[in-house]
């Protein structure tokens, strides 16, 4: 499917707020790829898609992880978490995406996991600091983003961690996986 024909199909499933938000996430993972040495198409792609199931009914988000043989895990944790799973599911069979590490960008988009790709954090970071982001302390990690790829990741999970602890709500165990495995790839251990 073409670029156009995705981003028309994608645009058709969400409020147009949350279009915004994908435009932000796209221009900013252009950014960050062509910082990093990631090719900015495969993070656009990636871009594109990874919200494209977080308007769904979560009943709906729910089904597709039981009856796809999706990792059934994510169901005992935050609904918020499904769109990814279910996103990258639905990249490949709807939108004809096969290259793997653009459906992991989007699968992983908001737990991350051990041993991130570059292309992961791209999209990872664009989703966290795309300009329409507006929470404290996310001119910090904008600016980190400038100078560190690994510290500006591990930034944002410490903050997203941190906003789950302070709601009371339990930590998916891919997002603690995430920043074990920043920091010992920063630390080099
Ligand atoms: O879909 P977006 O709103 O653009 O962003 P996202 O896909 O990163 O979703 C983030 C939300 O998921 C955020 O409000 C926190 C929530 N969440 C709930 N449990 C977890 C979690 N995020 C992570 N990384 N890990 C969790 O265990
Ligand atoms: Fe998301
Ligand atoms: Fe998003």
């Amino acid at each position: 499917m073409d670029r156009q024909r995705i981003i028309d199909k994608v645009r058709a499933e969400m409020p147009e707020r949350r279009w915004i938000h994908t435009e932000g996430v796209m221009a900013a993972s252009v950014i960050l790829a062509n910082r990093y040495g990631e090719d900015p198409a495969r993070a656009e792609l990636a871009a594109i898609l990874h919200d494209v199931a977080k308007y769904w009914a979560v009943d709906r988000q729910a089904g597709v992880i039981r009856d796809n043989g999706l990792p059934q895990d994510v169901l005992a944790y935050d609904k918020e978490l499904w769109h990814a799973p279910v996103g990258a599911w639905v990249a490949e069979r709807e939108f004809g995406v096969t290259d793997e590490g653009v459906l992991d960008a989007i699968r992983y988009h908001t737990s991350g996991r051990r041993a991130m790709t570059k292309l992961d954090k791209v999209v990872w970071l664009a989703d966290y600091i795309e300009p329409g982001r507006d929470f404290p302390g996310v001119g910090d990690i904008r600016t980190l983003a400038e100078q560190s790829l690994e510290r500006a990741v591990l930034a944002g999970l410490d903050g997203t961690i941190g906003f789950l602890i302070a709601k009371g709500k339990r930590i998916y165990p891919l997002t603690v996986e995430a920043r074990n495995g920043l920091i010992e790839e920063l630390s080099g251990t």
